[in-house]
């Protein structure tokens, strides 16, 4: 499977995807103004990412049906599993777009966040919510008469509000008005980035391709699952390091989890292995509105070492996740194999 080939076909499709859901809003005699501006939605924050979610879907597929080429795909099976990707994508697309108001960033992958353009500003919300709908447009149109369509939407139902219920925490755990440090947990960290990042960005994608290749028993799902939840976990804890330590021009954003006083990685991490004096300082500086303070707060992480402890982790948790996988019964037609290549994607990534 040649990976610029995966690419680029998936990414032709999505034009056609969006003049099918610009159709149904003219069924609906919306006027010329409203068709354009849902184009711009889906154009401007759907397809601009690494797109590993979407992309996902269509190669755990191929790996589970033993495909070795894009040929061995008949054409409308081709088009199914990409418009599932398709369909996570535009699910992220609408937690990005909420997500950004919500943690009031400015840029996102290389450009400016909707909400922060010309025009956009609460409209932002509405449009969050047309890409959710949109994915539910696609999934009726193409799989409507497939027996595997109610699990499909009962999947899609079941992660997103995990990852509402993980977006909820994240957020209450961060109140703008009052720092908290000892509020801030590894336990409590963890349960969070479950919540908001595993289900939808992991385990979502190797489920659906699962469901379309007949690959359904709730073993195998489970399986797929005690491997993927970590595994997100692992992101998100990426997640977390590249917003303090990332390159504006290499993760596409600007961080903001210390100016937002977010329960991340970094700051849990720093707070087991401070001083009483460094702890005092991150009471002070932590979670404040002021890129002086932010910067008081990184020169503590760097006496700590948390880029260190961060690789370390990192040795751990491969080590562990390759072992879990080595133990994947394949007996059912799963493979541990989709959950090495998911490892793959995203080990020591640096955006
Ligand atoms: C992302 O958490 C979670 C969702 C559901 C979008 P985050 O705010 O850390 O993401 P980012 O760093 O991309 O803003
Ligand atoms: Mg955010
Ligand atoms: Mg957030
Ligand atoms: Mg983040």
């Amino acid at each position: 499977m040649d990976k610029q080939i995966g690419r680029k076909k998936f990414l032709d499709l999505f034009p056609e995807l969006v003049d099918e859901l610009l159709e149904v809003l003219k069924e609906n005699g919306m006027p010329a103004d409203a068709i354009s501006w849902f184009k711009k939605n889906l154009d401007y924050n759907t397809p601009g990412g690494k797109l590993n979610r979407g992309l996902s879907v269509v190669d755990t597929y191929a790996l589970l049906k033993n495909y070795k080429s894009y040929e061995d795909f008949s054409a409308a099976e081709y088009k199914k599993a990409a418009i599932l990707g398709w369909c996570i994508e535009l699910l992220q697309a609408y937690f990005l777009v909420a997500d950004d108001m919500m943690d009031q960033s400015i840029t996102r992958r290389g450009q400016p966040c909707w909400y922060k353009v010309d025009g956009v500003k609460e409209i932002a919300i509405n449009d969050a919510f047309m890409l959710e709908g949109a994915i539910y447009i696609l999934l009726k149109k193409y799989f409507r008469s497939d027996n595997y369509y109610v699990d499909l939407l009962d999947l899609f139902h079941e992660v997103t509000f995990q990852t509402e219920m993980g977006q909820l925490l994240d957020l209450i755990t961060a109140p703008e008005d009052h720092v908290d440090l000892s509020k801030f947990t590894l336990e409590k960290h963890s349960f969070i980035v479950i919540y908001k990042t595993a289900f939808y960005s992991f385990y979502l994608p190797v489920a659906l391709a699962m469901y379309m290749a007949g690959i359904n028993d709730e073993k195998d799902l489970k399986q797929a699952r005690d491997v993927l939840i970590p595994l997100g976990e692992y992101f998100q804890i990426q997640d977390d390091y590249l917003d303090c330590f990332g390159k504006p021009e290499d993760i596409g954003k600007i961080g903001t989890d210390i100016q937002d006083n977010k329960c991340s990685w970094v700051i849990n991490t720093a707070l087991k292995v401070c001083t009483p004096e460094q702890r005092a300082l991150l009471d002070e500086n932590y979670g404040r509105k002021d890129a002086r303070k932010e910067k008081t707060c990184k020169e503590i992480f760097s006496e700590l070492k948390i880029d260190s402890l961060y690789h370390e982790y990192e040795e751990g948790i491969a080590k562990k996740l390759e072992k879990q996988i080595s133990e994947i019964d394949e007996s059912r037609g799963f493979k541990g194999e989709v959950l090495t290549a998911f490892f793959k994607k995203i080990y020591k990534r640096s955006k």
